[in-house]
């Protein structure tokens, strides 16, 4: 025993031996850290190995420097680079108990809104255990004064410290491949950090986020306030009277946007198995105080869901590339709908069951002005209510209805869904539906997951009735994107009874539901080819406010003589006249390829492509450039991020003070709740006290959630 003690010792007292000593005690206090101090979301073994492995390859690369130096010098090197490491790890921990989310370069650079109130939090939210992070130092700092390792200054063979250094690269590379594996566009797409950090590790997310912080950064210095002008310029060439027989119809009335996660337009009215797949919506749809649009687009590109919103609540166009509240929305300015009606006195509120870092709405919605960002942690949760990303919708929207019904009138709440997302999946006791039989599996359980989002509205809808809201609000609902995308054509043919899906069906498919409804609104269906883009201003003019001193890209989708040239993010576009599908162009009234285009014909493509191209660009300008920072709308209050704070006691404690205005539906029901029904079989008494899992076919990876584009 004392032999291999000896032996173990003997190790150690090599240069090499310490080296491997000092990674394995940082893997294992890494390793400790992301599963005690972080909620990354881990599923299954192969999420675990990969969390498991990820400290590894930068650790090796960072501490392996040392083999590259002499003597003394090596040491001192490696317990300074473990020092600073662990640090960093430190003020994660600390920065993500505040704010659920990692550091960055951007927040730190903008930083003194976020520094300021983390510096006089810190102490508060300290904990013991968080400076176990050391611990592995403190060791190595032991060994080495109580000389129980002894220093050893023979020199490390070149050859063997660039080894190292090749190995760890190469371990690297493994470990993307196989974080790409399980979840495509990781890097590229920037869903989440927690994901980064999950799959590549806290050192690998820092260095990428500072990639990006350096590349933004350098668009940001060089852009000032004259590349603005033509933008400006284009705005006002292009901008269309809005329509003035519904300005200001909905004035002064709470708002809610409803987000149907995936939901396209086909949905309405469509039948499977004899039965209306979404019965609520249809009746919604057709309803003669609903304004409804056939013919209205999503135009989201990499960003999904953070595009739409984007897109809906500034009427700025998602970039080319990844997510732009990712990119962009922690240190971007932003004039955004929940800023602008913040200004004329409406309470501001997203809500949604997914954590809050998700396409990183934590920091974009304080830019947008938010006043309460209503997430995963704020609610009742149970691992039955989950199912893929979060709560599932009936539990969700009853469980919103109990902060909906604190807010302080008028309100804007935005209520983004989630059951109804790739790949589908319903458990059994919330199935009303069967599976279609397509025999593609990741198409044939959209219309269940639909069917069931619909009838979490239907009593959402029945619960606005009962609290009143539905008198005094407008109910805005739209689709985000499409949920079965382009690489099922042979699935969707069979779905829809056609022979063919070609490129041209593919962007007629892109047709999502934007429905307003509201008691005495003058509604009906409109035809006006339109998308996502156009939301923001048709809705201003419909609470009467005037967009005319925004940079807004859309246009009011009520307005006469409107531009209905509908832009796709990759150059694509969708009129009335022509459908550009790459570098076909088809006639939309029949879908046949235009070969032989008329003058007229060729003038329309020409000047549809020219007004894509240009509105593209002109925004991209606008977000990568954070050119809004230059301009200051006439009569828009500017919002200052530092003012928000989502922690939930800070929530509770300016709920519970807003009462005092007496004008929360709660405070109208003399604070009595109004009942909210719903039949979801996890909160019936009946239920099993949770014994069953979230869901049956849920997958435990991550590629379960990720997107249908694959
Ligand atoms: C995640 C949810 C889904 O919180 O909004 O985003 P998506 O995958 O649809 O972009
Ligand atoms: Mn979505």
């Amino acid at each position: 025993m004392k032999q291999v003690g000896g032996r173990i010792r003997q190790f150690f007292n090599t240069r090499v031996g310490f080296l491997i000593l000092a990674i394995a005690l940082f893997w294992a206090k890494t390793l400790w850290a992301y599963n005690n101090k972080f909620n990354l979301g881990v599923e299954g073994s192969f999420q675990k190995f990969l969390l498991a492995l990820n400290p590894l390859p930068t650790t090796l690369l960072l501490f392996g420097i040392v083999l590259y130096m002499k003597g003394r010098k090596s040491y001192i090197t490696l317990l300074i680079i473990d020092a600073i490491t662990s640090t960093w790890l430190f003020a994660n921990i600390l920065y993500y108990r505040e704010f659920s989310d990692f550091m960055t370069f951007a927040l730190m650079k903008a930083g003194s809104s976020v520094s300021n109130n983390l510096s006089k939090a810190i102490f508060g939210i300290m904990e013991p255990s968080d400076f176990l992070v050391f611990a592995d130092l403190l060791i190595l700092i032991l060994l080495l004064a109580f000389k129980v390792v002894r220093v050893n200054i023979t020199p490390i063979k070149k050859r063997v410290a660039m080894l190292v250094t090749l190995l760890a690269c190469l371990l690297f590379g493994a470990n993307l491949s196989m974080a790409y594996h399980d979840r495509s566009g990781l890097l590229t797409r920037t869903f989440d950090s927690n994901y980064i950090v999950k799959y590549l590790g806290l050192n690998a997310y820092t260095v990428n986020d500072g990639i990006k912080t350096v590349q933004n950064s350098a668009v940001k210095a060089n852009a000032s306030s004259s590349d603005l002008q033509s933008t400006l310029k284009w705005i006002k060439n292009n901008r269309v009277a809005p329509n003035v027989s519904y300005k200001g119809v909905a004035k002064g009335k709470n708002v809610f946007v409803i987000h149907l996660e995936s939901f396209q337009q086909f949905l309405i009215d469509f039948k499977y198995d004899g039965q209306e797949v979404t019965p609520n919506l249809n009746k919604i749809y057709h309803e003669s105080d609903t304004l409804s649009f056939d013919n209205f687009f999503n135009q989201v590109g990499q960003g999904k869901t953070s595009d739409a919103e984007m897109m809906l609540e500034n009427s700025l166009y998602g970039l080319s590339e990844g997510s732009a509240m990712s990119i962009s929305g922690s240190s971007n300015t932003f004039q955004a709908a929940p800023s602008i009606l913040d200004g004329q006195g409406y309470t501001t509120a997203a809500m949604h069951g997914d954590v809050p870092s998700y396409w990183n709405r934590e920091n974009t919605y304080k830019n947008w002005g938010y006043d309460y960002w209503i997430s995963k942690g704020y609610f009742k949760d149970k691992k039955s209510y989950e199912i893929g990303y979060g709560l599932k919708d009936k539990i969700f929207f009853k469980e919103a209805s109990s902060y909906i019904e604190q807010l302080p009138q008028p309100f804007y709440a935005k209520m983004i869904t989630l059951t109804n997302h790739y790949p589908y999946p319903l458990d059994k006791k919330n199935v009303s539906i069967p599976k279609t039989k397509t025999g593609d599996s990741t198409v044939d359980g959209y219309v269940q997951t639909a069917r069931y989002l619909d009838q979490s509205i239907g009593e959402f809808m029945t619960w606005l009735k009962k609290s009143g809201l539905e008198k005094n609000s407008i109910v805005m609902f739209y689709g985000d994107h499409y949920g079965i995308s382009g690489n099922h054509k042979k699935a969707v043919a069979k779905l829809l009874g056609k022979k063919t899906f070609n490129d041209f069906d593919n962007a007629q498919f892109q047709r999502v539901p934007l429905m307003f409804h509201m008691a005495g609104l003058k509604g009906g269906i409109n035809h006006t080819y339109g998308g996502e883009i156009d939301v923001l201003p048709t809705l201003m003019n419909l609470l009467g406010l005037s967009n005319k001193n925004y940079v807004q890209f859309g246009s009011d989708l009520l307005a006469k003589g409107r531009n209905q040239t509908v832009a796709f993010r990759n150059g694509d576009f969708v009129s009335p006249t022509i459908t550009k599908v790459g570098s076909k162009f088809y006639n939309t009234a029949n879908g046949e390829v235009i070969k032989h285009p008329t003058a007229a014909q060729k003038e329309d493509e020409n000047a549809s492509v020219n007004r894509t191209t240009t509105v593209l660009s002109l925004s991209d300008r606008v977000i990568n450039g954070d050119l809004l920072r230059f301009y200051d709308p006439k009569g828009y209050k500017k919002i200052d991020a530092s003012d928000y704070s989502y922690k939930l006691s800070t929530a509770k404690k300016k709920l519970k003070k807003a009462q005092k205005k007496g004008t929360s539906v709660l405070a109208e029901h003399d604070g009595k709740s109004v009942e909210y029904t719903t039949d979801a079989p996890e909160l019936s008494k009946s239920s099993d006290k949770d014994k069953s899992s979230s869901s049956s076919s849920s997958s435990s990876s991550d590629s379960s959630k990720s997107d249908s584009s694959k």
